[in-house]
């Protein structure tokens, strides 16, 4: 047993875990959701809102965005991520080779890193294990994730096979850079990622290695990025029960709600997904019967609020009426008001789930909550 990391029950019908992970800024209880915070802010919502309404326990922010504006030292400098934002709660950021491979101009992959030019005024950026490890520890992360090499969907085997290597040495060099600076061992995380695209035994092989490498936790990367639902949850399955089970385990921008109690069946506790705000920003809001849009001229006279009976500031407080009159007249409140309901309605998923893994019947109640959700979606 790991002491960071403390598995409370594990289903028995599932692959389903209910555990307990600790990190400088509070301990986050899994299987959880974390809201995206790609600028250091969660589109639309104050760090209050983030904590009291929403119900958040961790976000999410990225080194490529931050390391390109406003830099990392800055940030440093003004006391670290949480200080320069206001949110003191636990924060995981994403390593940005990723983003920088799929958002900027002219990337060049080397056995060194990433070589790009910035989105934003073209000039050249270098990301490899030294510069993602020490951007992370400016932030002060307080989980950190590796530099790692997703190769895209479908992709030839020669070439998974050479990105899986990749991947693995990344990882080796990024855990030795965070051991000598000090940033294991104070008590940050580091997580690993695995890859291995469509190929089962690419999928298992990258869990082993890393596996060995004895990382805080655990990514599976390399899924949602093209492939189909089937396919997805097939290379999520051929990689989770390869990893350490003593350690977290997170799938790197997920899902729709399904797909994340599909996931946690499989034995994943961590998710993180642009999904539900950024839709909510074009009127979209989840509900127990599938998503629907509030720009619907059904809604125009209805006095009900978004989900009844759902206890958050928005479904409290205001009519889809009213909701979809802010929506129509372009007002910011709209963005935030949904922004706000989708984000609790991801964190009350997790955390039903979480109640059901502990009452013993997750199999039984998500097969019924996806069944629902995916009637009224039809
Ligand atoms: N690697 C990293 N970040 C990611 C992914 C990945 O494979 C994905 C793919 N789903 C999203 N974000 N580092």
């Amino acid at each position: 047993m790991s002491e960071h990391f403390q598995l409370i029950k594990k289903d028995a019908e599932t692959g389903a875990r209910r555990g307990r992970l600790k990190t400088l800024h509070g301990a986050i209880e899994t299987p959880i959701f974390m809201p995206v915070g790609t600028q250091a802010t969660v589109k639309g919502l104050t760090p209050r809102q983030i904590k009291e309404d929403v119900g958040a326990q961790i976000i999410l922010g990225n080194t490529y965005h931050l390391n390109l504006r406003p830099g990392s030292e800055l940030i440093r400098d003004a006391g670290g991520l949480h200080k320069f934002m206001s949110w003191d709660g636990p924060i995981l950021t994403d390593s940005g080779g990723f983003q920088a491979f799929s958002l900027a101009k002219l990337s060049k992959l080397t056995e060194e890193g990433v070589a790009f030019q910035s989105h934003l005024d073209g000039s050249k950026v270098f990301l490899g294990p030294r510069e993602v490890m020490t951007i992370q520890a400016n932030l002060g992360s307080d989980i950190a994730m590796v530099i790692d090499e997703c190769p895209p969907y479908p992709c030839k085997k020669d070439d998974c096979v050479k990105a899986v290597e990749r991947t693995t040495r990344w990882a080796k060099a990024c855990k030795e850079i965070a051991t000598d600076n000090g940033f294991l061992g104070s008590g940050h995380h580091v997580f690993a990622i695995a890859q291995g695209s469509e190929f089962e035994d690419l999928r298992r092989r990258s869990a082993e290695e890393l596996a060995e490498l004895d990382f805080p936790g655990y990514a599976i990367g390399g899924v949602s990025v093209g492939e189909p639902e089937p396919e997805m949850l097939k290379q999520v399955r051929a990689t989770a029960p390869f990893l350490p089970e003593d350690k977290p385990r997170y799938t790197m921008g997920l899902g729709t709600p399904p797909q994340m109690l599909k996931m946690i069946a499989a034995g994943v506790d961590m998710f993180d997904c642009v999904l539900p705000s950024r839709v909510a920003r074009n009127g979209a809001f989840f509900t127990p019967d599938g998503m629907k849009n509030i720009r619907n001229s059904r809604f125009a006279t209805d006095l009900k609020p978004l989900v009844v009976g759902m206890e958050n500031y928005t479904c409290r407080n205001f009519t889809r009426a009213y909701l979809r009159h802010l929506t129509m007249a372009k007002e910011m409140l709209s963005c935030t008001l949904l922004t706000l309901h989708n984000l609790h309605f991801y964190l009350n998923l997790m955390e039903q789930a979480r109640a059901r893994i502990e009452a013993g019947d997750f199999s039984r109640w998500s097969a019924s909550w996806i069944e629902r959700y995916e009637a009224g979606e039809k």
